[in-house]
């Protein structure tokens, strides 16, 4: 039986869901003009007033906003309300450059944590499960956003953060974790720990996962599934907007249901920023419809990925987004050719291998040089030079097949590449353009 946290707007006819989206719009606009100079001179060069705006069928007059807005903008820059309104920050866990920082009202916390809640509820939660939450908690958004919604779910949370593997597992067997929330990769890198403990999915009490925070593929999320004995939900969110919860999956596993009383979604052409019809890939662009303290209008993720509107067998009547591909950011381009790590993962995981990669891309006498390191299972793990060039071969012929291009592979022993308790690093990129 499906559940719901909040059935009425969950599954709100599509009238209701855009005239609650044409009033918040409406108010928000107001709201940022009144409040945020950084926006609204923004809106002034566009000669766009907020009587310009009067539903959702307008929001595509106003101008979006990008990373390099939000770190020209830094700190408070695009901050709507007075900071002794604000009650926390969160940050996103970007390298390069200024981070960008986040602000919350109390309002915004409630609101976010209610979407937290309807993931959880909808991968199966009640006050009877119990949680254990495995995303980091700090700066980062996972770990409290996840927290906050499985206390308003009721149910029993284990706040053990990230790391420290064998307790978790530990934690896991002696309180009975049902639901566990974590990165795709540390969902991995649990299951295969919990393996060599002894431990089969018949011996796991845990009955759903919640991962995200990263992509992953369906290949993936089928060996999660088999090695933990559990149905394996996907949760996508950013720092930006709020943070897990944006979008969650339900039981139908098609696609994350994105909580459109609270984000208008549109994808775009990311070239000529042209909105494209239902369907189309893109580049996925956010309005946050009732942020008080950091209220985004038109914000482009940079992720790459399509929307449907399709009936889902669950109820929900929400747009559906589909598993992003990857950020266009992450996308390589190498000798010309766009490659995203995802269709890498979905080759090597279809040739019996696990998610224990790394791609290495350099440039040497101006040539892209591509490497794929790929570590054997335990099972297929062989010192015969023969066997193992023969199966690198056939990992190269199956990566050409789908890339186009030629991968240099290197088939490495079991362990040797590092483990990820966060976001797992795929990409080493050593070119200097
Ligand atoms: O990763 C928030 C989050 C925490 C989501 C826990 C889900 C679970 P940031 O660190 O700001 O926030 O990173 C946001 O991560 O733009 C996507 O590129 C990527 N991402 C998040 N969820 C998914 C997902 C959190 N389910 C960025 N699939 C986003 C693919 C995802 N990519």
């Amino acid at each position: 039986m499906e559940r719901y946290y909040q059935k009425e707007i969950e599954c709100a006819p599509r009238e209701t869901i855009k005239a609650i989206q044409d009033e918040k719009l409406v108010k928000q606009v107001r709201h940022v003009w009144d409040n945020v100079p950084y926006y609204r001179k923004k809106m002034e060069e566009k000669g766009l007033t907020p009587d310009d705006i009067k539903s959702s069928d307008d929001l595509y007059k106003l101008p979006f906003l990008s990373k390099a807005d939000l770190r020209e903008s830094y700190p408070y820059g695009l901050v709507g309300v007075p900071l002794k309104d604000c009650v926390r920050i969160h940050s996103t866990s970007g390298t390069t450059g200024k981070r960008v920082v986040a602000f919350y009202t109390q309002h915004d916390i409630d609101l976010w944590e209610e979407c937290c809640a309807r993931a959880i509820t909808a991968a199966g939660g009640t006050n009877e499960d119990v949680v254990q939450i495995s995303y980091g908690y700090g700066l980062f958004t996972g770990g409290p956003g996840l927290n906050g919604g499985s206390h308003k779910v009721g149910s029993l949370t284990i706040p053990t953060s990230s790391g420290n593997t064998d307790r978790q597992i530990m934690f896991i067997m002696d309180l009975n974790a049902t639901i566990l929330c974590c990165t795709p990769s540390y969902a991995a890198y649990l299951g295969e720990r919990m393996k060599e403990m002894g431990y089969g999915p018949e011996d796991i009490p845990l009955k759903a996962g919640i991962f995200g925070a990263e992509a992953w593929s369906e290949e993936m999320r089928r060996d999660i599934e088999k090695t933990l004995g559990i149905k394996a939900y996907d949760i996508y969110g950013l720092t930006e907007l709020s943070g897990p919860g944006v979008a969650f999956e339900c039981s139908a596993q098609n696609g994350m249901h994105i909580n459109e009383d609270h984000f208008i979604a549109e994808i775009i052409d990311p070239n000529t920023l042209e909105v494209l019809p239902e369907g189309s890939q893109g580049e996925l662009v956010f309005t946050s419809l009732d942020k008080e303290a950091y209220p985004l209008l038109r914000y482009r993720t940079r992720d790459i990925c399509t929307l449907t509107r399709e009936p889902c067998s669950c109820g929900r009547t929400h747009v559906r987004m589909s598993k992003p591909k990857g950020r266009s950011d992450d996308m390589l381009i190498i000798r010309g050719v766009n490659v995203f790590p995802s269709q890498i993962e979905t080759v090597l995981l279809n040739e019996g291998y696990a998610a224990n990669y790394q791609i290495i891309v350099d440039r040497v006498n101006n040539t892209d040089t591509f490497e794929v390191q790929v570590e054997m299972t335990n099972e297929m793990f062989t010192d015969n030079v023969g066997e193992v060039s023969a199966k690198q071969k056939a990992l190269v012929d199956a990566l050409k097949s789908m890339l186009g291009i030629r991968a240099k592979v290197t088939l490495v022993a079991p362990k040797t590449i590092t483990r990820s308790e966060g976001k797992a690093v795929r990409v080493i990129d050593r070119r200097k353009i």
